[in-house]
Protein backbone atom coordinates (compact mmCIF):
# COMPACT_ATOMS: atom_id res chain seq x y z
CA UNK A 1 0.00 0.00 0.00
CA UNK A 2 1.37 3.82 -0.85
CA UNK A 3 3.11 5.33 2.46
CA UNK A 4 0.82 8.92 2.93
CA UNK A 5 3.43 12.10 3.24
CA UNK A 6 3.28 13.97 6.20
CA UNK A 7 6.63 15.22 6.46
CA UNK A 8 5.68 18.80 7.46
CA UNK A 9 2.55 17.72 8.90
CA UNK A 10 3.40 18.77 12.84
CA UNK A 11 5.43 22.20 13.35
CA UNK A 12 8.86 21.76 12.31
CA UNK A 13 11.40 23.77 14.78
CA UNK A 14 14.08 24.03 12.06
CA UNK A 15 13.33 23.80 8.22
CA UNK A 16 16.27 22.34 6.51
CA UNK A 17 16.59 22.62 2.57
CA UNK A 18 14.47 19.88 0.95
CA UNK A 19 15.99 16.79 0.22
CA UNK A 20 15.47 13.67 -2.05
CA UNK A 21 16.55 11.29 1.39
CA UNK A 22 15.12 7.94 3.10
CA UNK A 23 12.05 9.49 4.10
CA UNK A 24 11.38 11.43 0.88
CA UNK A 25 11.72 7.97 -1.25
CA UNK A 26 9.31 6.33 1.65
CA UNK A 27 6.23 8.65 0.65
CA UNK A 28 7.52 9.75 -2.86
CA UNK A 29 4.58 8.12 -5.14
CA UNK A 30 2.35 9.64 -2.73
CA UNK A 31 3.47 12.94 -2.41
CA UNK A 32 4.13 13.47 -6.39
CA UNK A 33 0.87 12.57 -6.94
CA UNK A 34 -0.76 14.68 -4.53
CA UNK A 35 1.77 17.83 -5.36
CA UNK A 36 1.58 17.65 -8.93
CA UNK A 37 -0.79 18.68 -10.53
CA UNK A 38 -1.51 16.30 -13.83
CA UNK A 39 1.50 13.68 -12.81
CA UNK A 40 0.16 10.16 -13.44
CA UNK A 41 -1.37 11.78 -16.64
CA UNK A 42 1.85 13.14 -17.67
CA UNK A 43 3.85 9.64 -16.59
CA UNK A 44 1.42 7.86 -19.24
CA UNK A 45 1.53 10.09 -22.13
CA UNK A 46 5.29 10.31 -21.71
CA UNK A 47 4.68 6.21 -22.65
CA UNK A 48 2.87 7.46 -25.53
CA UNK A 49 6.01 9.57 -26.74
CA UNK A 50 7.88 7.00 -26.36
CA UNK A 51 6.19 4.65 -28.64
CA UNK A 52 6.20 7.23 -31.08
CA UNK A 53 9.37 8.70 -31.30
CA UNK A 54 11.35 5.89 -29.76
CA UNK A 55 14.15 4.74 -32.28
CA UNK A 56 15.39 1.60 -32.86
CA UNK A 57 19.28 0.82 -31.70
CA UNK A 58 18.88 4.17 -29.36
CA UNK A 59 18.79 4.91 -26.04
CA UNK A 60 16.00 6.85 -24.11
CA UNK A 61 17.22 8.67 -20.73
CA UNK A 62 15.14 9.44 -17.73
CA UNK A 63 17.12 12.17 -16.11
CA UNK A 64 16.03 12.09 -12.60
CA UNK A 65 14.56 9.36 -12.64
CA UNK A 66 13.38 9.01 -8.92
CA UNK A 67 11.45 5.80 -8.77
CA UNK A 68 11.49 4.95 -12.26
CA UNK A 69 7.97 5.92 -13.09
CA UNK A 70 8.55 7.70 -16.44
CA UNK A 71 10.95 4.87 -17.15
CA UNK A 72 8.13 2.18 -16.64
CA UNK A 73 5.87 4.01 -18.65
CA UNK A 74 8.32 4.10 -21.01
CA UNK A 75 9.71 0.68 -20.56
CA UNK A 76 5.67 -0.73 -21.34
CA UNK A 77 4.93 1.37 -24.50
CA UNK A 78 8.04 0.96 -26.76
CA UNK A 79 8.25 -1.74 -29.31
CA UNK A 80 11.40 -0.73 -30.99
CA UNK A 81 14.14 -3.49 -31.15
CA UNK A 82 17.62 -2.36 -29.12
CA UNK A 83 16.08 0.47 -27.65
CA UNK A 84 17.32 0.48 -24.01
CA UNK A 85 16.72 3.06 -21.07
CA UNK A 86 19.06 4.74 -19.05
CA UNK A 87 17.86 5.90 -15.90
CA UNK A 88 19.43 8.46 -13.69
CA UNK A 89 19.31 9.62 -10.24
CA UNK A 90 21.75 11.39 -7.83
CA UNK A 91 19.58 10.05 -4.58
CA UNK A 92 21.11 6.98 -3.43
CA UNK A 93 18.48 6.19 -1.46
CA UNK A 94 16.21 6.64 -5.05
CA UNK A 95 18.12 4.32 -6.94
CA UNK A 96 18.02 1.62 -4.17
CA UNK A 97 14.30 1.42 -3.99
CA UNK A 98 13.97 1.86 -8.45
CA UNK A 99 16.44 -0.99 -8.25
CA UNK A 100 13.87 -3.42 -5.76
CA UNK A 101 10.61 -1.88 -8.05
CA UNK A 102 12.42 -3.08 -11.54
CA UNK A 103 14.17 -6.14 -10.28
CA UNK A 104 11.03 -7.47 -9.11
CA UNK A 105 9.48 -7.48 -12.82
CA UNK A 106 11.60 -8.78 -15.32
CA UNK A 107 9.32 -9.53 -18.09
CA UNK A 108 10.04 -6.66 -20.54
CA UNK A 109 12.87 -6.67 -22.96
CA UNK A 110 13.31 -3.72 -22.66
CA UNK A 111 16.27 -2.92 -20.15
CA UNK A 112 15.88 0.05 -17.59
CA UNK A 113 19.70 0.92 -16.46
CA UNK A 114 19.58 2.61 -13.20
CA UNK A 115 22.45 5.07 -12.62
CA UNK A 116 23.06 6.19 -9.80
CA UNK A 117 24.91 9.64 -10.35
CA UNK A 118 24.85 13.17 -11.10
CA UNK A 119 23.28 13.80 -14.85
CA UNK A 120 25.64 16.64 -15.51
CA UNK A 121 28.13 13.42 -15.16
CA UNK A 122 26.34 11.14 -17.57
CA UNK A 123 27.43 11.15 -21.28
CA UNK A 124 24.11 11.12 -23.20
CA UNK A 125 24.11 9.57 -26.62
CA UNK A 126 22.80 7.58 -29.57
CA UNK A 127 19.11 9.03 -27.76
CA UNK A 128 15.91 9.36 -29.27
CA UNK A 129 14.07 9.89 -26.54
CA UNK A 130 15.16 12.21 -22.83
CA UNK A 131 12.75 12.92 -20.43
CA UNK A 132 13.48 15.40 -17.46
CA UNK A 133 10.06 15.24 -16.21
CA UNK A 134 10.44 17.43 -13.10
CA UNK A 135 14.56 17.53 -12.81
CA UNK A 136 15.38 20.82 -14.25
CA UNK A 137 14.27 22.98 -12.08
CA UNK A 138 17.00 21.30 -9.38
CA UNK A 139 19.46 22.17 -11.62
CA UNK A 140 21.41 25.59 -10.86
CA UNK A 141 20.26 27.83 -13.07
CA UNK A 142 23.70 28.73 -14.71
CA UNK A 143 24.24 25.54 -15.69
CA UNK A 144 20.90 24.74 -17.38
CA UNK A 145 21.36 25.73 -20.96
CA UNK A 146 25.04 23.54 -21.07
CA UNK A 147 23.03 20.77 -19.90
CA UNK A 148 20.01 21.48 -22.64
CA UNK A 149 22.62 22.08 -25.44
CA UNK A 150 24.17 18.77 -24.42
CA UNK A 151 20.96 16.46 -24.69
CA UNK A 152 20.38 18.58 -28.06
CA UNK A 153 23.76 17.38 -29.45
CA UNK A 154 23.32 13.61 -27.64
CA UNK A 155 19.96 13.00 -29.38
CA UNK A 156 19.25 11.82 -32.79
CA UNK A 157 17.74 13.34 -35.85
CA UNK A 158 13.67 13.23 -35.07
CA UNK A 159 14.72 12.75 -31.74
CA UNK A 160 12.72 14.71 -28.29
CA UNK A 161 13.16 16.00 -25.11
CA UNK A 162 10.73 15.89 -22.77
CA UNK A 163 10.88 18.59 -20.12
CA UNK A 164 8.51 19.14 -17.54
CA UNK A 165 8.65 21.89 -14.86
CA UNK A 166 6.97 23.88 -12.14
CA UNK A 167 6.73 27.73 -13.90
CA UNK A 168 6.64 31.46 -12.84
CA UNK A 169 5.02 33.72 -14.38
CA UNK A 170 6.04 37.55 -15.34
CA UNK A 171 3.20 39.14 -14.86
CA UNK A 172 2.40 39.13 -10.54
CA UNK A 173 -1.44 38.77 -10.37
CA UNK A 174 -1.24 35.69 -12.46
CA UNK A 175 1.28 34.31 -10.73
CA UNK A 176 -0.39 34.86 -7.48
CA UNK A 177 -3.14 33.30 -9.33
CA UNK A 178 -1.79 30.15 -10.52
CA UNK A 179 -0.08 29.32 -7.26
CA UNK A 180 -3.18 29.92 -4.74
CA UNK A 181 -5.23 27.60 -7.24
CA UNK A 182 -1.74 25.30 -6.92
CA UNK A 183 -2.20 25.32 -2.99
CA UNK A 184 -5.90 24.66 -3.11
CA UNK A 185 -4.95 21.75 -4.92
CA UNK A 186 -2.79 20.75 -2.81
CA UNK A 187 -5.78 21.44 0.28
CA UNK A 188 -7.57 19.37 -1.79
CA UNK A 189 -5.36 16.54 -1.67
CA UNK A 190 -5.48 16.84 2.14
CA UNK A 191 -2.79 18.62 2.71
CA UNK A 192 -2.69 21.30 5.11
CA UNK A 193 -1.75 25.42 5.38
CA UNK A 194 1.01 24.57 7.71
CA UNK A 195 2.30 21.74 5.52
CA UNK A 196 1.57 23.85 2.50
CA UNK A 197 4.21 26.22 3.95
CA UNK A 198 6.84 24.17 5.75
CA UNK A 199 7.17 22.44 2.44
CA UNK A 200 7.28 25.55 0.68
CA UNK A 201 9.90 26.89 2.43
CA UNK A 202 12.15 23.75 2.41
CA UNK A 203 12.06 24.27 -1.74
CA UNK A 204 12.65 27.59 -1.86
CA UNK A 205 16.66 27.45 -1.88
CA UNK A 206 16.27 24.52 -4.03
CA UNK A 207 13.50 24.61 -6.66
CA UNK A 208 13.83 27.42 -9.00
CA UNK A 209 11.36 27.79 -11.28
CA UNK A 210 11.50 29.92 -14.52
CA UNK A 211 9.16 31.43 -16.84
CA UNK A 212 7.87 29.78 -20.08
CA UNK A 213 9.39 32.19 -22.27
CA UNK A 214 12.89 31.36 -20.51
CA UNK A 215 12.38 27.59 -21.53
CA UNK A 216 11.20 27.62 -24.66
CA UNK A 217 14.15 30.30 -25.50
CA UNK A 218 16.94 28.04 -23.80
CA UNK A 219 15.31 25.06 -25.77
CA UNK A 220 15.96 27.12 -29.37
CA UNK A 221 19.25 28.36 -27.90
CA UNK A 222 20.17 24.79 -27.28
CA UNK A 223 19.27 24.14 -31.04
CA UNK A 224 16.08 22.88 -31.30
CA UNK A 225 13.56 23.88 -33.79
CA UNK A 226 10.37 23.30 -32.33
CA UNK A 227 9.25 23.32 -28.67
CA UNK A 228 5.09 22.32 -28.08
CA UNK A 229 3.52 22.88 -24.33
CA UNK A 230 1.60 19.57 -24.89
CA UNK A 231 0.21 20.07 -20.77
CA UNK A 232 -0.44 23.03 -18.72
CA UNK A 233 -2.33 22.61 -15.02
CA UNK A 234 -1.85 25.68 -13.19
CA UNK A 235 1.64 26.10 -12.95
CA UNK A 236 2.62 22.93 -14.00
CA UNK A 237 3.42 22.60 -17.82
CA UNK A 238 5.46 20.16 -19.84
CA UNK A 239 7.00 20.56 -23.26
CA UNK A 240 8.59 18.79 -25.95
CA UNK A 241 11.16 19.60 -28.70
CA UNK A 242 12.37 18.25 -31.53
CA UNK A 243 15.72 17.61 -32.78
C1 LIG B 1 9.26 11.14 -11.92
N1 LIG B 1 11.24 12.25 -12.83
O1 LIG B 1 8.70 10.53 -11.00
N2 LIG B 1 21.43 14.58 -10.91
C2 LIG B 1 20.60 13.52 -10.86
N3 LIG B 1 19.36 13.57 -10.29
C3 LIG B 1 18.99 14.74 -9.75
C4 LIG B 1 19.81 15.87 -9.76
C5 LIG B 1 21.08 15.76 -10.38
N4 LIG B 1 21.93 16.80 -10.44
N5 LIG B 1 19.18 16.89 -9.13
C6 LIG B 1 17.98 16.39 -8.73
N6 LIG B 1 17.87 15.09 -9.09
C7 LIG B 1 10.57 11.80 -11.60
C8 LIG B 1 10.37 12.92 -10.61
S1 LIG B 1 11.75 14.49 -8.81
C9 LIG B 1 10.70 15.85 -8.93
C10 LIG B 1 11.58 13.76 -10.43
C11 LIG B 1 10.13 16.31 -7.66
C12 LIG B 1 16.75 14.17 -8.85
C13 LIG B 1 16.28 14.10 -7.40
O2 LIG B 1 17.08 13.23 -6.63
C14 LIG B 1 14.84 13.62 -7.57
O3 LIG B 1 14.73 12.22 -7.46
C15 LIG B 1 14.45 14.11 -8.96
O4 LIG B 1 15.61 14.66 -9.55
C16 LIG B 1 13.38 15.16 -8.98
O5 LIG B 1 8.81 11.22 -13.08
O6 LIG B 1 10.21 15.64 -6.64
O7 LIG B 1 9.51 17.49 -7.69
Amino acid sequence: MRKSDSIYASSLDELVDFRFDERVVDVFPDMIQRSVPGYANIVSMIGVFADKYAQNNSYCYDLGCSLGAASLSMQKSIKQNNCDIIAVDNSVEMIERAQQIFSSDQSSNIDVKLVCADLQDVVIENASVVVMNFTLQFIPQDERLALIRRVYQGLKPGGILILSEKITFEDPERDQFQNEIHHDFKRANGYSDLEISQKRTALEKVLIPETLATHQQRLADAGFGTSNVWFQCFNFISLVAIK
